[in-house]
């Protein structure tokens, strides 16, 4: 029985929810073919955020961690190929951080990859009529600092990560000019996500790039 760890990050930027908290929560304790999701909530605050999640991977020891957050703008659930060096906040984060071109870690590598087979679960969410579209930036904001810290902490470890970041609820976007997804829909995408990074030890060669 594998353990996967997934964590929603609280709201931000002046919203009431974040679609990320509210679905970790539906799927806390949710049983799996052969694993089981326990869920943990993340502050969007600097460092915090990174620390907060090593601690849940010491008490909870998974074998994967999935973590997961908000983009307003996308229409898909996109899980993310690549974290950044890079903290460029455009917005003060909910400790009052906004630091400007500044490391995440001091001296580390410019860019991890997810270690979560990122092209399986595309296909898996895709087959199920869910849209879902690789991405090939987690932005410069928190969600792509927590990335980064993360997959930082476990690099030297068997314990595979990756971010997936999940549009807005239809009620964060009433004035019309926000893609958004249903609960229901989110929920089930990121269920079968996770069942996709059980069942897949390697990706799978499917085209998920994109031209500028
Ligand atoms: N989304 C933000 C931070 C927290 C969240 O859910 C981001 O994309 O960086």
């Amino acid at each position: 029985m594998k353990k996967i760890l997934m964590t929603g990050f609280e709201p931000f930027g002046g919203e009431s929810i974040n679609p990320a908290l509210e679905a970790v929560k539906l799927l806390d304790g949710v049983v799996l073919n052969n694993g089981i999701i326990v869920a943990h909530q993340v502050p969007v605050t600097r460092f915090k955020a990174i620390e907060v999640v090593i601690e849940a991977i010491k008490y909870h020891q998974p074998d994967y961690v999935i973590t997961v957050g908000q983009a307003s703008g996308r229409a898909a659930i996109t899980p993310e190929r690549i974290a950044i060096n890079m903290d460029d906040f455009r917005i003060a984060d909910n400790d009052g951080n906004q630091p400007i071109d500044q490391p995440i870690i001091m001296n580390g590598p410019n860019a991890y990859f997810s270690t979560l087979p990122i092209k399986a679960i595309t296909q898996a969410l895709q087959q199920q009529g869910i849209p879902c579209q690789v991405s090939n930036t987690a932005g410069t904001f928190v969600c792509n600092h927590l990335f980064y810290g993360v997959q930082h902490y476990l690099r030297y470890t068997q314990i595979s990560h990756g971010f997936i970041h999940i549009p807005l609820l239809p009620q964060q976007a009433t004035f019309g000019d926000q893609p958004s997804m249903s609960l229901d829909l989110i929920v089930a995408g990121l269920k079968i996500a996770a069942q996709a990074v059980i069942d897949n030890a390697f990706d799978i060669p499917l085209s998920g790039g994109s031209i500028c």
